[in-house]
């Protein structure tokens, strides 16, 4: 897939996409795809920044409650159109699909972004994109509570291919058909995934992708605009002594993972080591730690969520796909998490992944615990 100029740093990752479209004639649309989403993690990256300018108009509720029972944010919405018209300027689009629209929007005649932008607000954080040959799952600000505080927030990506069993076409006449469409396009498991991303907006922005061939991690450069590649072919340490949790929820884990974060705490687990506790909150920067120190990061279910708290389509098979292509593991404890079929778009998955050897300690306390 790749040859040495992808791994060459410095390296910008609009030529990194030309090398692996020129070298992958197949995935040329794939690299289409992310041209668009190089441009929104720039442009995102910048709102956010600007944030918290008195000056800005991104600040603040927009006033409406999502699906979730979240407050949204003007960020939010900005964040989500934004991203959707960026993918809609491949010109791929077949179907948007969306609970808001009267009817399904048929973005292929048009291709025009200005047409109506469909805010997705009942689907929180979940766009479907149906394109002609890829579905695009996407959470465009995760973390997005934290921006008033400064606290890293990010986006996070998930591209299928399309499930040939529901092709896209224009005999599709109602919305009912096209969310039917564009559901059954979307709930695919993480292992059909055939590239996850994420971008990070903190002390830097990076743009962080797999497509199944190893993690690339870029940079964005500001003086000259564009995102260079910093970390070729990203590797996690197998070890590490880290952990990284809401530990408020302690008392109302499953017992093999309380316990196991009980020894990391005490020194008397696997390693003999004491773990230090680091959590930001914000799971794309919880996650990018994670894969470059080592460490587990995760969400475990508890008495209360028993699937614990991150969604599984969009942010738990995306970060699971990158994690295990840098040599981690991601487990709900008992299960793979990209083997999970999803059967809601919105269902919740109790999730801990990272270094190999901490993950295997947590998978082997279940397998003891009888799970
Ligand atoms: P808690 C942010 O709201 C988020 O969805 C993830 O980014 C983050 O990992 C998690 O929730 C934090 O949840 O319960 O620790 O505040």
């Amino acid at each position: 897939v790749f040859d040495e100029v992808c791994e060459t740093t410095g390296v910008t990752f609009t030529r990194f996409m030309a090398e692996v479209a020129m070298l992958n004639p197949e995935l040329s649309e794939l690299t289409t795809l992310f041209g668009a989403i190089d441009t929104s993690c720039k442009a995102i990256a910048d709102i956010v920044k600007r944030s918290q300018l008195p000056s800005s108009e991104t600040l603040g509720l927009e006033g409406e409650v999502n699906v979730q029972g979240e407050d949204q944010k003007k960020l939010d919405v900005i964040t989500n159109d934004l991203l959707k018209r960026a993918l809609r300027f491949t010109g791929k689009l077949g179907v948007l699909a969306s609970e808001e629209e009267d009817e399904p929007v048929d973005l292929v005649s048009s291709g025009n972004a200005d047409d109506k932008l469909t805010s997705t607000w009942d689907n929180k954080d979940l766009v479907v994109e149906d394109t002609g040959k890829y579905v695009c799952v996407f959470d465009p600000l995760d973390g997005s509570s934290n921006v008033d505080a400064g606290i890293p927030t990010g986006t996070i990506i998930g591209i299928y291919e399309h499930d040939e069993n529901c092709e896209v076409d224009e005999s599709i006449e109602t919305e009912d058909e096209a969310m039917a469409n564009c559901l059954a396009n979307t709930l695919q498991p993480g292992t059909k995934l055939v590239a996850g991303a994420y971008c990070l907006y903190s002390s830097s922005t990076f743009l962080v992708l797999t497509l199944g061939n190893g993690v690339y991690m870029f940079t964005l450069d500001d003086t000259i605009g564009e995102f260079v590649l910093s970390h070729p072919n990203v590797k996690i340490p197998e070890s590490s002594k880290i952990y990284s949790f809401n530990e408020a929820n302690i008392e109302k884990w499953d017992a093999p993972m309380k316990e196991t974060v009980y020894k990391w705490r005490q020194g008397t687990g696997r390693s003999g080591e004491r773990y230090s506790s680091r959590y930001i909150g914000s799971m794309v920067g919880d996650v990018h730690r994670t894969l470059l120190y080592g460490g587990v990061f995760g969400y475990p279910g508890d008495t209360k969520n028993p699937n614990g708290k991150l969604r599984l389509l969009y942010e738990g098979a995306p970060m699971s796909f990158i994690m295990e292509q840098a040599g981690g593991l991601s487990t709900t404890g008992t299960k793979r998490v990209m083997e999970i079929v999803p059967e809601q778009v919105h269902q919740r998955v109790p999730i801990v992944m990272g270094s190999k050897n901490d993950i295997q300690e947590v998978i082997d306390a279940y397998a003891a615990a009888g799970n």
